[in-house]
């Protein structure tokens, strides 16, 4: 397993084997045809990624939700990552994502410590898209052999300026006050809704078509469900990156300096004026 984005950039990836997928994924049995049991697909995910990315000799740590405490190892950047995440989709085989933030201080920490981050989506084609500080890029798998290959797809990938479609997870009636009014006049405006239920599947298409991906505050989840330093702060990095903004509903989701590895926000990423007229509605409301 090859894996590692060094300061210049993206240098070499190899994906997990995608053919153990279907008997991990609940799809198939858990037994492969040789017999063997199978791990489900979260715990596999995870595994995989810690050991690809400690295995490179640069990460100093490796924290995800599914281990109680982060893997030490002895490099210099500390990865926090979200190794499948829209796991709830994996049983209806929709789409499926990786994020991963690459920070340069211990963890926990800010956003503002983000040194990179990318995200991986398992569809029609597994794309990886990253950003080093110096523009959003995208490469896609390519099938050789019994490898798999990252080659080049886009560079210098930037949110359009005619937003279209936007996705907010959990249910209407949960979502507070502003939020629903801001989304009717999203619809007023003629935007789509396109939901996925994948952070990843979402945002990756409000990167395309432009708008607002959210998990928003909750009546009675103030905090939303997304945790910061696995998934909100590298997406609302790279985001940035492609010249958009992601706020929390009052400061920008990288100011956030959470005190423990499972803190969650509420999350509004996408094009930056959307974005803005949002948290200022969220901000002015009573
Ligand atoms: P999941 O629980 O399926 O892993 O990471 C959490 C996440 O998926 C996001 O990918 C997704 O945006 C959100 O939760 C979906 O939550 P809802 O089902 O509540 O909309």
């Amino acid at each position: 397993m090859a894996f590692w984005v060094s300061p210049e950039g993206f240098t070499s990836f190899r994906s997990p084997d995608l053919n153990g997928i279907p008997f991990r994924s609940g799809l198939l049995k858990e037994v492969n045809p040789s017999g063997d049991t199978q791990k489900a697909i979260d715990v596999y995910s995870n595994d995989v990624y810690t050991e690809a990315l400690t295995s490179t000799g640069h990460a100093a740590e490796v924290a995800s939700e599914e281990m109680e405490e982060p893997t030490k190892a002895k490099g210099e950047v500390s990865v926090a990552m979200d190794p499948l995440d829209g796991s709830s989709n994996v049983g209806s085989n929709n789409p499926l994502g990786s994020i991963f933030g690459f920070y340069s201080k211990p963890l926990p920490t800010s956003g503002r410590n983000l040194a990179g981050s990318l995200y991986v989506t398992y569809g029609n084609v597994i794309t990886l898209t990253l950003s080093f500080g110096k523009g959003v890029h995208r490469f896609v798998a390519l099938r050789e052999g019994a490898s798999m290959n990252f080659e080049l797809l886009e560079v210098n990938l930037k949110l359009p300026d005619d937003p279209e479609v936007y996705g907010f997870g959990g249910s209407r009636k949960e979502w507070i006050p502003a939020v629903r009014s801001f989304v009717d006049s999203l619809e007023e405006k003629g935007m789509k809704e396109r939901y996925c239920g994948t952070f990843v599947g979402d945002y990756n298409q409000v990167l395309a078509r432009g708008g607002v991906f959210a998990y928003p505050a909750l009546v009675k989840k103030p905090q939303g469900k997304l945790r910061v330093l696995y998934e909100t702060a590298p997406m609302s990095y790279l985001n940035e990156q492609a010249g958009g903004y992601g706020s929390d509903g009052s400061k920008n989701i990288l100011d956030i300096e959470p005190t423990g590895f499972a803190d969650t926000s509420p999350a509004y990423i996408g094009s930056a004026s959307l974005v803005k007229e949002l948290e200022k509605l969220i901000s002015s409301a009573p």
